[in-house]
């Protein structure tokens, strides 16, 4: 076969095995940290359940992915996870999957990994969301993923800071129900109810117009701007609150 023939060949098989994200569909991504379980314990000394270092890390790294290139108006952190929304009219790389997931995961886990000074590595999915309401229900659902990780990571670490061993801790959360784990916590003096919010219900980060005063470089005259500005909530409302603090974020866009 002459080469002119194997390169279309090639191209051919490339193209048609492409996945575009369809127009007018919302670009949600999560990148989700792999292993980390493993990372967490035996390369990152962190401390546990949560760790305010591991925390920022994840915020800056979320931060950095804002200015990479794509239009990204929301971002949400929570655990080892990323998710961001990506306005439903960017169209970095013609919306091709392989390349936002790839391109994502790559400058993530680059961020990540010289922070810690470790290799630590970002797997990035993209999801298609056609309307506002599943927008709204992707977030709600990642916050009460949230809620019940935080939940159960604190129970997990509770009992093994008490002298229970791996797998009897696993094995006896597995079966607990979500006010029993509370009650658990209650048992060894912990309120859930006054833990830190953001290890509870995660981060979310906003990419808001903020009005910035400056001056005329030709006539030094007074001019006022507008500049985007990435902003951290850490205390984020829940539920229907949450849904109504979304709805006013993704209008503003
Ligand atoms: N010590 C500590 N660990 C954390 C913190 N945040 C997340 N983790 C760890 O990150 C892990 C994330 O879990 P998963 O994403 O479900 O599991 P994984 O091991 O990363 O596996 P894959 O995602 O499937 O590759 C949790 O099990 C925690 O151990 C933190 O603040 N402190
Ligand atoms: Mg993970």
């Amino acid at each position: 076969m002459k080469f002119e023939e194997i390169e279309a060949l090639m191209r051919r098989n490339e193209n048609l095995s492409e996945q575009y994200i369809l127009p007018e569909n919302f670009i949600v991504v999560r990148l989700d940290g792999k292993g980390f379980t493993k990372l967490t314990k035996e390369k990152l000394s962190l401390e546990k359940p949560f760790d305010q270092k591991f925390s920022q890390a994840m915020i800056d790294t979320a931060k950095y992915l804002f200015n990479i290139g794509f239009k990204v108006i929301y971002g949400y952190t929570q655990s080892d996870e990323i998710s961001l929304l990506i306005h439903k009219d960017d169209n970095t790389f013609n919306r091709k999957v392989r390349k936002i997931n790839s391109v994502l995961a790559g400058e993530a886990s680059a961020f990540f990994s010289l922070r810690f000074q470790e290799i630590c590595v970002f797997d990035c999915r993209t999801i298609a969301i056609p309307n506002l309401e599943m927008l709204l229900d992707y977030f709600c659902w990642r916050q009460e993923d949230s809620h019940r990780n935080s939940l159960s990571a604190h129970c997990y670490w509770t009992l093994r800071k008490n002298g229970f061993t791996a797998k009897q801790t696993t094995e006896r959360i597995e079966k607990m129900h979500q006010s029993d784990k509370n009650e658990l916590l209650f048992q060894y003096g912990i309120n859930y109810n006054n833990l830190p919010l953001w290890q509870k219900r995660g981060i979310g980060i906003l990419n808001l117009k903020v009005e910035k005063k400056g001056s005329n470089p030709m006539t030094k005259e007074p001019v006022v701007y507008l500049r985007n500005e990435v902003f951290v909530e850490n205390e984020l409302a829940t539920r229907e609150g949450y849904r109504i603090f979304l709805k006013e974020v993704f209008n503003k866009f």
